[in-house]
């Protein structure tokens, strides 16, 4: 069935690093309404903001102490409306991050919870008995060290599967679940258009928190297996569903690390009631050691292949995609995927094509659309993430090299996709009249919107092209997903079809031209080229068609 949130394009913003209209360095929702123009001139229309709830920012913003407030550095309530209601008057969407797995530990739920083992709160959150100096179990928190926290007052640990600033919530306890529904009513009651759900796979832990293996160099275990998709968590999404999500149109996308096809389908199955669709991970694992994600590894473009095929066929009519090559969370998709050397713009644009072209609802993150790369800190003072600031100290105090880990942190750190957006060659690239809260790429000045504007190759007008292709020929949209080349570790070449048409996608993901055969199955001969950045290809050369130098064609006969 067609709908609103299958055919649109979402574009995620980052508050904290987008734009600042202030100078205080720090991006703010007034920031975002002044680049409005912008973002719908590329031809998104959903736009997916992080969290811009009061918090005290340990995580920036994921670690929330009041789900009804505003944080305070990125402006008023009212500029929120002002942006919501700017927002629908052009004709776009806003989806919310919602973040229910755990609370800033300065909510006052919290404060009241660890007040006493008597408080009314106690149980909205997870707590067990200190027995000695060890704590309950030997899970290792995402952020490093252990899950529990020791609360000194009541002498009890409680359970943070993030940094101990934000302690879970115990989602078995029926009112936390309530409070959470409320909360969910009142913003879509004020007309939003739809939530991203932080961590929702993993708001259900088995109560006995036993030990996981195997034990790395730090002393602690991935609990993942007990807490990823865990015993109750269907039950309280399709809890939330009927008390909820139902009653609203709206856009619902789970984050759900550690899922794959056979249990997204739990959550996204059209017969499910529970959530629209989920970003999966699978893709984002393949550079990575799957013990350490700072641990990066070679890849090969048939495991790419593999991963997103497996995801496009499984998923076909019977639950939705969720597109992307990066978030806030991960490196810069041209450093990764791509080259962000000579062959920048072309890889950036091979990129957005793929992304463009699958079956699934395409989400952009800010500067993607202009190509930003990583970011080579050279001190880790410069880092701002917890998550890398906490991995570096956690291997210094394991003696290994500093330098050594700081390119790992090069690698794989969030700060990657955080740095300031990068608008213009001026001061801080544009972003701020003051001193940014984190330092903006020093190759801003050739890496910028104004420059991509004036650049013979502009990723931008490729990715205005790509999005007008995709609204004119929905098949790019819900068509069937065919891989053509399995073992091919240079083109990633796929066939999108459907009785409106058939599309043919020639994606070259390595520095070296590579030759297309046609299957015989397909009609050789007048394919019409829509779009592509591969200028030497000639209609004339229809059997061999030569994607060269991480370039791309879509083709319909
Ligand atoms: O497990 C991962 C990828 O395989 C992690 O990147 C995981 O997705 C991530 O740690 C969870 O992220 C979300 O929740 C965090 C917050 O810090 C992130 O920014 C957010 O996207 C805690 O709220
Ligand atoms: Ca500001």
């Amino acid at each position: 069935m067609r709908k609103w949130w299958k055919e649109g394009i979402v574009y995620q913003v980052y508050p904290r690093s987008f734009y600042d209209s202030n100078g205080d360095g720090i991006g703010d929702l007034q920031g975002v309404i002044e680049k409005l123009d912008y973002i719908q001139s590329l031809g998104a229309d959903i736009i997916w903001l992080n969290p811009v709830y009061r918090s005290p920012n340990d995580d920036n913003g994921y670690d929330i102490s009041d789900y009804y407030s505003i944080m305070e550095d990125f402006g008023t309530m009212a500029d929120w409306e002002q942006l919501l209601a700017q927002m629908h008057q052009r004709g776009m969407k806003l989806i919310m991050d919602l973040v229910v797995n755990h609370t800033s530990d300065e909510h006052p739920w919290f404060v009241e919870a660890r007040a006493s083992k008597d408080s009314l709160y106690r149980d909205y959150y997870v707590w067990r008995p200190a027995d000695g100096k060890q704590p309950p179990n030997n899970w290792r928190s995402f952020f490093s060290g252990s899950v529990w926290e020791l609360d000194e007052q009541t002498d009890e640990y409680y359970l943070h599967l993030f940094s101990k600033k934000q302690p879970d919530l115990n989602w078995e306890q029926e009112e936390v679940r309530l409070d959470i529904y409320s909360m969910m009513k009142w913003w879509l009651d004020k007309g939003i258009d739809g939530f991203r759900m932080d961590v929702i796979n993993m708001i259900s832990k088995p109560p006995q928190f036993e030990d996981a293996a195997p034990v790395g160099d730090d002393g602690y275990a991935n609990g993942g297996d007990a807490f990823i998709n865990g015993p109750r968590v269907h039950e309280y999404l399709q809890e939330m569903n009927q008390k909820v999500l139902r009653h609203y149109d709206i856009l619902t996308v789970g984050e759900c690390p550690g899922t794959s096809p056979e249990e997204a389908l739990k959550y996204v199955g059209e017969d499910r009631q529970e959530l629209q669709m989920l970003f999966q991970f699978e893709h984002m694992k393949v550079d990575r050691s799957p013990d350490n994600k700072f641990e990066t590894i070679p890849w090969k473009l048939t495991t790419l292949k593999r991963v997103l095929t497996k995801w496009q066929t499984e998923l076909h009519g019977r639950g939705w995609n969720s597109l992307y090559w990066m978030n806030h969370d991960q490196p810069r998709t041209v450093s990764r995927f791509g080259n962000d050397g000579q062959y920048r713009i072309a890889s950036a644009q091979m990129l957005a094509t793929c992304n463009l072209t699958m079956q699934g609802t395409p989400y952009i993150y800010q500067g993607e659309e202009i190509g930003m790369t990583n970011v080579h800190f050279t001190d880790i003072e410069d880092y701002q993430d917890l998550e890398s600031v906490n991995y570096y100290h956690t291997r210094m105090k394991l003696g290994e090299d500093p330098r050594q880990v700081l390119e790992q942190i090069h690698q794989q750190s969030r700060d990657n996709s955080r740095t300031p957006m990068q608008w213009d060659a001026s001061e801080h690239a544009g972003f701020t009249t003051g001193s940014p809260w984190l330092k903006v790429n020093p190759n801003y000045a050739s890496i910028n919107v104004e420059q991509d504007r004036v650049a013979d190759r502009s990723i931008f007008a490729y990715y205005q092209q790509l999005i007008q292709l995709r609204k004119e020929h929905l098949t790019l949209v819900y068509g069937s997903f065919e891989n053509l080349l399995e073992e091919d570790e240079q083109l990633f070449a796929y066939v999108r079809k459907d009785e409106q048409g058939t599309y043919l996608i020639i994606l070259n993901f390595t520095e070296q031209e590579a030759r297309f055969q046609l299957p015989d199955y397909l009609p050789h001969g007048g394919w019409e080229k829509l779009l592509g950045n591969d200028d030497n290809y000639h209609d004339s050369d229809q059997d061999k068609q030569t994607p060269a130098n991480l370039q791309n064609m879509i083709f319909s006969p």
